[in-house]
């Protein structure tokens, strides 16, 4: 028996044993609520969040806290969250749907500052891909205006794909990495007494409805079915590639959109070989059983600039050409 198979069938006896002790101890599980019943809810309380309250943003240029946004609420006629939605400039108040759970969310996040590109230590202006690593600051609020988390504008590392790796927190928050790849980072510079300075990073906040936060996972401060607010900020990011193709995995996004697994129409459409695995997980991309990694070397052995990966007749400025990569007829290894 291999390994692999023998501590599959230990976990499954472990499994048996744990709900059999549920069963004899008579404890109660109550199923979670349907995601199409409690969606409608949490929809109707941030819709009605964003009409109630107002939000000021704290001007402190080359500081992590710049941009704070301090949502309060409407006491005095303020102008609410909700009237800067579709505003032709920005704070802009933006939706965006997300297909899950057999339901279309609808995310609501605010933008206050998309994050810019400039610098001299460090250039940003770069969109995280939702698989990404982001170095974050957060604050977590209710819907009532407690704030129950935050980082203090401390940069902290995060995994969008919601797997610990390479130093990074797991986020188990969907509405993260449906959310950070609107935003762009910011850029470091150095003051003349050496002092560095955050500038221009992303800025805005996250209204995430529970389907796409925590659910029926409810903790001490917050409550299960709780929509979340997300003050977020995005310093800066971490690529990774996942399949370890030599690709990272932002650039396997065949629909630039900087979602790596989109479906449309129940169809993966960031998938090359239709084989159910996106691109960024699969280390063949065109199923012509050469590995990825090979076919985009030179015939030195060195990697190919993505953006000079050739077509299968050598091409390597048409931008409309297929990568030999992608290219299932096309078999050419280190050439
Ligand atoms: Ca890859
Ligand atoms: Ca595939
Ligand atoms: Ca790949
Ligand atoms: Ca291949």
């Amino acid at each position: 028996m291999s390994k692999i198979k023998f501590y599959f069938i230990l976990l499954i006896a472990a499994i048996t044993v744990s709900s059999c002790n549920k069963d004899d101890n008579n404890v109660e599980v109550t199923p979670p609520i349907p995601f199409a019943e409690q969606y409608p809810k949490d929809i109707a309380a941030i819709e009605d969040y964003l009409k109630t309250n107002y939000f000021t943003v704290l001007n402190n240029p080359g500081f992590p806290d710049d941009q704070d946004v301090t949502i309060s609420k409407i006491d005095a006629g303020q102008a609410s969250i909700y009237s800067y939605l579709d505003s032709p400039t920005l704070p802009r108040l933006t939706s965006r749907d997300v297909s899950l759970h057999g339901i279309t969310y609808k995310l609501y996040y605010l933008v206050v500052r998309e994050g810019v590109k400039g610098g001299t230590i460090s250039s940003g202006g770069e969109y995280p891909c939702n698989v990404d690593g982001v170095f974050a600051g957060y604050k977590l609020s209710l819907l009532d205006g407690t704030t129950v988390q935050t980082s203090n504008n401390t940069q902290i590392l995060f995994n969008l794909d919601g797997t610990a790796h390479d130093g990074g927190g797991a986020v188990y928050v969907r509405g993260w990495s449906e959310g950070f790849p609107q935003f762009k980072t910011g850029w470091l510079s150095s003051d003349s007494d050496g002092t560095i300075k955050n500038n221009g990073f992303g800025a805005g906040v996250l209204f995430i409805p529970s389907g796409l936060g925590y659910y029926n996972q409810g903790t001490d401060d917050i409550p299960a079915y709780s929509p979340l607010v997300y003050g977020i900020k995005l310093y800066a990011l971490k690529r990774y590639d996942h399949d370890g193709d030599g690709i990272p995995s932002f650039q396997e996004d065949l629909g630039g959109d900087m979602y790596v697994n989109t479906t449309v129409n129940g169809v993966l459409t960031d998938d090359t070989d239709g084989d159910g695995t996106p691109n960024f997980l699969d280390f063949d991309d065109d199923g012509d059983n050469y590995a990825t990694r090979g076919e985009i070397k030179d015939k030195d052995g060195n990697y190919y600039a993505f953006d000079k990966i050739p077509d299968c007749s050598g091409d390597q400025t048409n931008p409309a050409r297929l990568k030999r990569h992608l290219d299932k007829n096309c078999i050419k290894m280190n050439q």
